[in-house]
């Protein structure tokens, strides 16, 4: 007998309203996490149904090894070149759309497909919306080489903008540190609120060692948000 949990009606229903977005002949950035798990199924239900034909690209190893194992093929992004839609899950979302990704780990692919995409459409439940980023730990793709400097580096940034008290945590999977796809580490930054993303985003940025942030800054066009009665609300 086989145990099928039922997934999260919010997510189920946001993941269905981002599905029904495609449209045949489209190339598709598919994201990361239990959401965008969900908008897999979806788009492997329909493209079974109506026999869709569609170009995928994913944007972690986890996601195209589940797009492989339901039948959609997934290429190189390299090899698509360009995306007409990216449906990608978040952590955070303010009223700009801003987001916060990475609890997963994958905002560096993600980032990468989502630059590289016509449109990038963020599925969630209501649990993601905020005022302002910055409670969910912002996180920061860094490599091996040089990971202390770096960290230190990070830490000088954030007391020239006065949050000395933010702490910046290794994320580690056990006692082991996580590594990305792209075998780099993360730090995790705990901020509690971000008064001035862009700031934020610029500094992280201009740092040596610095993969990638986690901040999304004016990447999404529209967040569907999925509510536990099945429907769906639009920002
Ligand atoms: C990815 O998965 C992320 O960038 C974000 O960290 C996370 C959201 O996952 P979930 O849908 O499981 O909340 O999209």
């Amino acid at each position: 007998m086989s145990h099928s949990i039922e997934p999260d009606p919010a997510k189920q229903a946001a993941a269905r309203a981002a599905v029904s977005m495609v449209q045949d002949g489209m190339r598709l950035g598919l994201g990361t996490g239990s959401t965008a798990n969900i908008m897999v199924r979806e788009l492997a239900q329909r493209i079974r149904a109506e026999g869709l034909s569609l170009r995928c690209a994913a944007t972690s190893d986890a996601t195209a090894a589940l797009a492989e194992s339901l039948g959609i093929r997934i290429e190189k992004l390299d090899e698509i070149g360009w995306l007409d839609l990216t449906i990608d899950g978040a952590d955070e979302i303010d009223p700009d759309l801003h987001l916060i990704k990475g609890g997963g780990g994958a905002h560096l692919r993600e980032k990468i497909v989502a630059a590289a995409s016509d449109r990038m459409v963020v599925i969630a439940d209501p649990g993601k919306i905020v005022d302002q980023l910055g409670a969910f730990p912002l996180p920061v793709e860094v490599l091996q080489f040089g990971f202390e400097t770096t960290h230190r580096l990070i830490r000088r940034a954030l007391d020239k903008q006065d949050m000395a008290e933010v702490e910046v945590l290794h994320r580690l999977k056990g006692s082991d540190p996580w590594v990305t796809d792209e075998g780099n580490w993360i730090l995790d930054l705990h901020l509690g609120a971000i008064e001035d993303p862009l700031t934020l985003a610029r500094s992280l940025s201009a740092i040596p060692g610095v993969v990638e942030h986690g901040l999304f800054l004016g990447m999404c066009c529209k967040a569907i948000i999925g509510k536990p009665d099945g429907t769906v609300v639009e920002l």
